[in-house]
């Protein structure tokens, strides 16, 4: 069975509207609540709101993406129990107002994270980068945040010194913007002194304690998703690896069987994103869907090329690092051992033609994306047919 195509919408504010979805060739749509606060119930009356909305357009609301764990709960401090219980409950609403699948990470503070958000390509269409030297010297001399000298070696702290003497104020400005930008779906973008007390938060939390916080939010909230008939899907950090000093413990094959383990259900499982997990050379991508294929519920599709610095920037869906070929036909495979439609969206997109004039959500541009499920969608008919 083929994947089912969706986009990401984020909500009546986006500027990519149900229609331009649906005129992509999607029968599903991706969105979330995001006006609803972290941590709060998500109600029956407010999904059922939205649902509508997405219905009207012809088209279903397959994926939440995403049902956001609050920092208390990674953190097991404060109101951590109340938000869990919050969680299960609008596990059971959602699964009142008919849907199946739950988007979540389980990153700290920040989501993904990038330095520049319009690189430029060589055909003038733009893209999403992590710019190593830039990010390192945002975090020494920018950010200044204490003691981050001791996790860069002495050449990456000489790189970036030289990088940040390159720059302008503006560029400084914009750097500072891009990386702290908030979280997908909100226009608010973090404060110094909010990143630095939040920063704080985790002083005594390393990569060990975040897994067992994560293990345990895990074993509280699958038995109730399986008893109402959702699956869970956790996206993977990205960049896959710590920043900022903060641990990140959903980047590696290894982590995404761990989590599995922690809670063994049929609803828990993953959002596969070629993107997050490709940054990483040592991730065998198709080898993921071949072993751990029984538990996606969810699939992004987006390519990444990275240097041997340490940057990466996003390349068009089919070229850049991950084989997008070999991938797919895994996919292929599990849907039909499966015998089910996964739902795949095409993750991020250039920012191209017309959308060069327009003000969308970075990454989230309307054509950039078109073009990258059309190349997607034609890849896997191709070779579902000659299989
Ligand atoms: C970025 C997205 C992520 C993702 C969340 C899921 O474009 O892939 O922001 O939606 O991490 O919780």
């Amino acid at each position: 069975m083929l994947m089912e195509q969706t986009m990401r919408w984020y909500g009546p504010n986006d500027p990519v509207s149900l229609w331009d979805i649906r005129q992509s060739g999607c029968t599903g749509v991706v969105t979330a609540l995001h006006h609803m606060a972290v941590g709060e119930v998500w109600t029956v009356e407010e999904i059922n709101k939205r649902k509508k909305q997405v219905e009207d357009a012809g088209m279903t609301w397959t994926v939440i993406e995403s049902l956001p764990v609050s920092e208390d709960i990674k953190k097991q401090k404060g109101n951590y129990k109340q938000h869990i219980e919050n969680y299960k409950q609008s596990l059971r609403n959602v699964a009142a107002c008919g849907l199946k699948v739950v988007t979540y990470n389980f990153m700290p503070i920040l989501d993904w994270m990038r330095t520049d958000i319009s690189y430029e390509m060589p055909d003038k269409s733009l893209a999403l980068r992590f710019e190593k030297s830039a990010f390192v010297a945002f975090d020494l001399f920018l950010l200044k945040r204490p003691n981050a000298e001791k996790d860069y070696t002495e050449e990456e702290i000489d790189k970036a010194k030289k990088r940040f003497e390159t720059m302008t104020d503006a560029e400084k400005e914009t750097l500072y913007r891009n990386t702290l930008l908030g979280l997908p779906g909100s226009e608010e973008r973090f404060t110094e002194e909010q990143i630095l007390t939040a920063l704080k938060e985790y002083k005594d939390i390393d990569a060990a304690k975040l897994k067992e916080h994560l293990h345990y939010f895990l074993q509280q909230i699958v038995p109730v998703a399986e008893e109402v008939g959702v699956k869970m899907a956790i996206h993977p950090d990205d960049p896959p690896f710590p920043i900022l000093g903060l641990p990140r413990v959903v980047s590696t094959e290894k982590d995404a069987r761990e989590l599995i383990e922690a809670a063994p259900s049929p609803s828990n499982g993953l959002c596969y994103c070629t993107g997050s997990y490709g940054v990483r050379a040592d991730n065998d991508l198709p080898g993921m869907v071949k072993r751990l294929g029984d538990h996606i519920h969810f699939i992004h599709l987006r390519s990444t090329k990275r240097d041997a610095e340490g940057n990466f920037f996003e390349a068009d869906h089919l070229t850049g690092d991950v084989d997008m070929y070999a991938v797919v036909k895994e996919i292929i495979l599990v849907s039909k051992r499966r015998n089910v439609s996964i739902p795949m969206r095409p993750d991020h997109g250039h920012q191209m033609l017309d959308d060069l004039k327009k003000k969308t959500y970075p990454g989230y541009s309307a054509i950039g994306r078109l073009r990258g499920l059309a190349e997607l969608r034609g890849l896997e008919l191709g070779i579902a047919k000659s299989l």
